[in-house]
């Protein structure tokens, strides 16, 4: 060594040796090449303008409560849907439709606690996990179900106009976590995980008393959105998915030890998945073999209760996200901190049921895949792929080999991984938790996007690549940013989705509105010339007005100081594309009336004066002039 290297610890054997150089060359080599594939492959994910993607991605938001809808494989967004936020542009949360739905549904108690807070419903929800409603297998394009991990709800949103049209609160269960529609023989059922360890009866009796809680799995009614029945479990529930025969249901327990804090619920080696048998549940709930609590129909399904109901297989470390493949057999469960995934056959879990069998014999396959396993994505053809959150990888591996593997024979698993940027949550793969996987693309979701995007301030967004999945080496053609905080999506082909172009006049969306008409004698599309006092209760007025570009059908209308004012606005432009707006100034309100649509709100008028109502939505070249006066005379 000269002394220059001494001094620089560089040496020129370390920098031109042999080993080194042929590495240069070939990382050379091999990075021209995949720079071509990747140019083609990010050709394809990208649309010219006025060029329409061959995907719907449905997309979470997480803590901003709303379901997204982007175009994919372009990743452009489309269309937020506001369920358990309230929406500024649209009026979620304002209107008297969207009230009700965002109050029908909660629990007399909980009506009863936010109340004393001045509230009708709450203002934050935390969304993980959108899914599309199931026909024997794949989308039916019907419905999409999402959960509420902050209020314990679940929501719907209809398909054909993309507006929420029921939520409920799950009554006994704590934070609806894991939640996924049942495949087969359709939905059906949808099923909701409780996270959150509480006492069963949460009335304050018992407080800290941590061997006296318990976790609630739900199964929902999907068509009625009401709960079906209830199973406590023992150990508390993280994510869910069930099979492709209709028999069984799958949730994780990252928490079996039932601890109350981190140390507590990491403590042992081995977690579970607790299966549930749901043609047994059905029957025990038909024979009487429950509780009601909450006008809700329970079923002990804690281990060492009745083994009819459900059984517990142990799964190491912490399990977190649980996937059924589209071969219709094979369900996979992640390990968290366990660098392996468990693959359960679901051919084996009659036996478990019928006979005394080990729990462990379900389990066909533990592959090691690498640090951190969160969620695992399908191609349809064998392979599959599972997010490394602590490797920033995504792991591509093949699941007979993986079977092979676990019976002692020496393949490896592993087919490729892939860098991803940084810490990928869920991956979705097209039409991946189908049996119609096509095995085109995967979406890996990232939690943190870090020096990927111009800096935007210590609040940053998340980072979601879209990766090419058609070879073995999975190459990542797109990097996009998105807000706070998509856990789950879901990438639907496109002619499985058809929304209305506008608004059918008969929706039940607004069945209120038009009851009320008639009861008032008004024509909700002709509207009224004048406000409507109320027969029963003088102090209640409805305005009933049109819009047709660029115009409301009243110039102005007169109200009293005090008075209860309920304005409904029927949209009577029938034109793609012409939404209409209504803000009332100085007033805090403002909502969207698409095309055909009839929409209210009330509110007390207790500002007399001159009050400008506008259109927010820009409809006309005339848009600035279409606005009307409220006059509200002193009381
Ligand atoms: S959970 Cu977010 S990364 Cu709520 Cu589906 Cu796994
Ligand atoms: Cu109507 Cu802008």
């Amino acid at each position: 060594m000269t002394d220059k290297e001494k001094a620089t610890g560089i040496s020129r054997r370390g920098l031109f040796g042999a080993t080194t150089a042929g590495a240069f060359v070939a990382a050379a080599g091999g990075s021209w090449l995949s720079a071509a594939n990747e140019a083609r492959a990010a050709a394809r994910a990208e649309k010219a303008p006025g060029e329409l993607d061959e995907y719907y991605g449905f997309w979470s938001s997480g803590q901003t409560g709303e379901l997204r809808i982007l175009g994919f494989p372009s990743m452009r967004e489309l269309m937020r849907v506001p369920v358990f936020n309230r929406d500024s542009a649209t009026g979620w949360g304002q209107t008297n439709e969207s009230l009700k739905i965002l109050t029908e549904g909660l629990t007399e108690e909980t009506k009863a606690f936010l109340a004393k807070r001045g509230k009708v419903t709450y203002d934050n929800g935390d969304l993980h996990h959108p899914h599309m409603s199931f026909t024997d297998g794949t989308y039916d394009g019907r419905y999409l179900f999402m959960n509420d991990k902050a209020n314990t709800r679940v929501a719907r949103v209809r398909c054909d106009v993309m507006k929420c049209d029921k939520i409920i609160e799950i009554p006994n269960a704590h934070d609806i976590h894991g939640m996924r529609p049942q495949k087969y023989p359709r939905t059906g059922y949808v099923f909701a995980n409780s996270e959150h360890e509480a006492p069963l009866v949460n009335d304050g009796k018992i407080l800290d008393e941590p061997d006296k809680y318990v976790n609630i799995f739900t199964a929902i009614d999907g068509d009625k959105m009401e709960v079906a029945w209830q199973v406590i479990v023992s150990g508390n529930l993280d994510n869910v998915d069930c099979d492709y025969q209709g028999k069984y249901a799958f949730s994780t327990s990252y928490n079996s030890e039932m601890g109350m804090n981190l140390a507590e619920m990491t403590e042992s080696e081995m977690d579970h998945v607790v299966i549930f048998n749901i043609r047994e549940i059905e029957k025990g709930i038909a024979n009487g073999d429950y509780i009601e609590l909450n006008g809700v129909k329970v079923i002990d399904g804690r281990k060492g209760k009745n083994k009819k109901y459900t059984r517990y297989v142990p799964i190491p470390n912490s399990p977190h996200g649980v996937n059924t493949a589209p071969d219709g057999r094979h369900v996979v469960v992640n390990g968290k901190l366990s660098p392996t995934c468990s693959v359960i056959d679901v051919t084996k879990v009659d036996a478990l049921f019928e006979s005394d069998a080990d729990p462990r014999s379900c389990v066909v396959a533990e592959p090691e895949l690498g640090l951190g396993p969160l969620h695992t994505a399908f191609d349809g053809k064998g392979n599959a792929f599972t997010t490394l959150f602590l490797d920033s990888q995504i792991v591509k591996w093949n699941i007979e080999k993986a079977i092979r593997a676990f019976n002692g024979e020496d393949v490896d698993p592993i087919i490729s991984k892939v860098d991803v940027h940084y810490q990928p949550g869920h991956n979705s793969t097209s039409m991946g938790e189908t049996k119609e996987a096509d095995g085109k693309w995967l979406i890996s979701m990232n939690k943190f996007s870090k020096d990927r995007f111009l800096n935007v301030g210590p609040l940053k967004p998340e980072n979601e690549q879209v990766i090419d999945i058609s070879t073995d080496e999975m190459k990542v053609v797109h990097d996009g940013p998105t807000f706070a905080e998509p856990h789950d999506s879901i990438i639907v082909r496109a002619d499985i989705v058809n929304p209305k172009r506008v608004w059918d006049r008969n929706d039940p969306f607004f069945e209120d509105a038009r009851k009320q008409a008639e009861a008032d004698g008004v024509d909700l599309e002709e509207g009224a010339e004048e406000p409507i006092r109320d027969k029963d209760d003088p102090r209640k007025v409805r305005v009933y007005m049109t819009s047709q570009a660029p115009t409301f059908s009243l110039e102005k209308f007169t109200v009293k100081e005090g008075d209860e004012v309920t304005i409904y606005i029927t949209n009577l432009d029938d034109v793609d594309d012409v939404t209409h707006g209504f803000t009332l100034s100085n007033h805090g309100i403002a909502f969207e009336i698409a095309p055909q649509a009839t929409a209210s709100v009330t509110f007390t008028a207790d500002r007399p004066g001159v009050h400008w109502f506008y259109c927010q939505w820009f409809c006309h070249a005339l848009h600035m002039e279409m606005r009307g006066r409220m006059l509200v005379e002193p009381a």
